[in-house]
């Protein structure tokens, strides 16, 4: 068959498949108990996380063998490159070549095409469309960015041991299925204290990769508190130098270079993930208020800190220093951070009375905007008078979210007692803190953004986020432990229609992770296998 048959006959089967899922999508849900003890487990659908849209099996297998090619159309740098992350993703386990082709010029079989021609563009930035027949995988997106999420879906289709950094027998089949899907929020965020204890470039990288595979696409990086200043900022050198020198427990500190940041911003963005980076201010800055004397109202340096306490500190609120000091600070920031956000921190700054404190930030939010920026700040800064465009992040009090929305101003849900990922699974989880309760997996699946504060709905909402904070967090392998599997649930949460979601079969499909997890070696909480009663 010539290029030009190949495509044409892509294009056919893409038009037929639409008009069969018009007519088939109004067909119910069908609910069965194949999976034993779990009820309500849906038997054609793939055991991918997060549920996409819409799935339908077509009762045939697609096989990859060690003669399948990658085409990508158009064969642009960027579809190029997303091509060869795929063919990265396979080709250790698989020890097929898996080449990248940018022309589709031969009529060899079990080939998987990237494309974003002629596609849908209700799709979405980051939608595809996924049909996978026997002869031809082919993955559509309106966007690069929805190949991207479309290869995370397709990498779970595949069996678990896919997932290997070394050879595998195979084989490497997929039940043929049209999967069409798109995501329920745009903010679907992940983020990580660095500040409490240091995690190296490359820990971040592996944690990142890992959020990719579910889909995420914002990293928030808490890069400054009380116990460690962790971004070189060049006009104030003391601030990593001296003040990241310390973490929690006297354990190591450590800082990112410029060119660190810039790794792992380019790191992030080749996973369509855009990086928050976060400085905490005016309070949980002891690390800068001991690195410089000037920034302390009585002009005396404080001690470095390696407790675990909050809000006992602030930055000189009244003082013109105070300003230039955060220009210079958000002026680097904004230089080489490419997303459009700056995340301002602003919570527990209990030494402060209120006035001073709305004083305070909306001087910082004027900061933000002269570096072209996008504020963000947790929910306090709600308190103060903002600027339509600057976005809250709750975590905690209802009525400063009402207060938000009543000023037009959009959320991050963060729900502490649901999705704060430090907090322990239960009473015998040996890492995390329980100031906002024990939260099992259930937990912090079965809950919806939308119905949490009476109120607040998804037009005031932007999406959810997930934070890891580090007071008792050490190592990668710790934070591991405390984000998976519950970082999975938040990643449903934010993608999956919420009408889809579903507790009995999300455990199921849960199941079929860990055994990724197990291959990928990732330190997870483990739920009891309930398939194998
Ligand atoms: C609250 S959430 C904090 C953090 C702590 C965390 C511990 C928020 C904005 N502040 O400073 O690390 O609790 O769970």
């Amino acid at each position: 068959m010539t290029s030009k048959k190949i495509r044409a006959a892509v294009r056919v089967s893409i038009l037929f498949i639409t008009a069969f899922l018009f007519v088939q999508c109004g067909t119910s849900k069908i609910s069965s108990s194949i999976s034993g003890v779990i009820q309500n487990v849906n038997p054609d659908e793939a055991k991918v996380i997060p549920l996409p849209v819409y799935d339908k099996p077509t009762g045939n297998t697609f096989t990859l063998t060690s003669t399948s090619k990658i085409y990508v159309e158009p064969a642009t740098d960027e579809i190029i490159n997303i091509g060869n992350y795929l063919k990265e993703k396979l080709s250790a386990s698989t020890g097929y070549p898996l080449s990248v082709v940018t022309a589709i010029k031969d009529s060899s079989l079990e080939n998987i095409l990237l494309t974003t021609e002629n596609a849908d563009s209700s799709l979405g930035d980051e939608g595809y469309k996924l049909i996978i027949s026997k002869d031809l995988i082919t993955l559509q997106a309106y966007k690069p960015a929805g190949l991207f999420r479309g290869i995370q879906t397709l990498r779970q289709l595949f069996p678990v041991s896919i997932e290997s950094a070394s050879k595998m027998p195979g084989p490497w089949e997929i039940a043929t299925r049209i999967i069409i899907d798109h995501p329920r929020y745009k903010w679907r965020g992940a983020m990580l204290d660095v500040a409490r204890h240091f995690f190296s470039v490359s820990d971040v990288e592996k944690y990142i990769d890992l959020l990719a595979y579910y889909k995420i696409n914002i990293f928030h990086i808490h890069l400054s508190d009380d116990q460690g200043w962790r971004i070189m900022i060049n006009s104030w050198p003391n601030l990593a130098k001296y003040g990241g020198s310390t973490s929690i427990d006297g354990d190591a500190g450590g800082y990112y270079t410029q060119k660190d940041f810039s790794d792992i911003v380019a790191y992030a963005k080749a996973r369509y993930m855009t990086v928050v980076p976060e400085i905490d201010m005016p309070s949980h800055t002891n690390a800068a208020l001991a690195s410089y004397a000037e920034l302390n109202c009585d002009g005396k340096a404080r001690s470095l800190y390696t407790g675990d306490d909050v809000g006992f500190c602030s930055l000189c609120v009244d003082s013109p220093e105070t300003y230039n000091f955060l220009d210079d600070v958000i002026k680097e920031l904004a230089a080489i951070t490419p997303g459009p956000y700056i995340h301002v921190g602003g919570d527990e700054a209990k030494t402060l009375p209120i006035p001073k404190y709305d004083y305070f930030v909306e001087k910082v939010e004027k900061i933000v905007h002269k570096y072209g920026k996008q504020m963000i700040g947790w929910e306090e800064i709600s308190n103060a008078d903002l600027t339509p465009g600057t976005i809250s992040q709750f975590w905690v009090n209802d009525s400063l979210a009402l207060k938000a929305v009543k000023d037009g101003i959009k959320l991050i849900m963060s729900p502490a007692p649901k999705i704060y990922l430090d907090m322990k699974y239960d009473a015998s989880t040996k890492l995390g803190q329980d100031w906002a309760g024990y939260i099992n997996v259930k937990t912090s699946y079965d809950w919806d953004p939308a119905e949490l504060v009476k109120g607040i709905t998804d037009k005031n909402i932007i999406g959810v986020e997930a934070p890891v904070w580090t007071e008792t967090l050490k190592t990668l392998s710790d934070v591991e432990y405390m984000a998976f599997p519950r970082i999975v649930c938040s990643a449903e949460i934010g993608w999956t229609p919420a009408a889809k979601k579903n507790w009995n079969d999300f455990e199921y499909r849960l199941l079929v992770q860990q055994e990724r997890w197990d291959v990928m070696k990732i330190n997870y909480y483990k739920i009891p296998d309930k398939r194998l009663n």
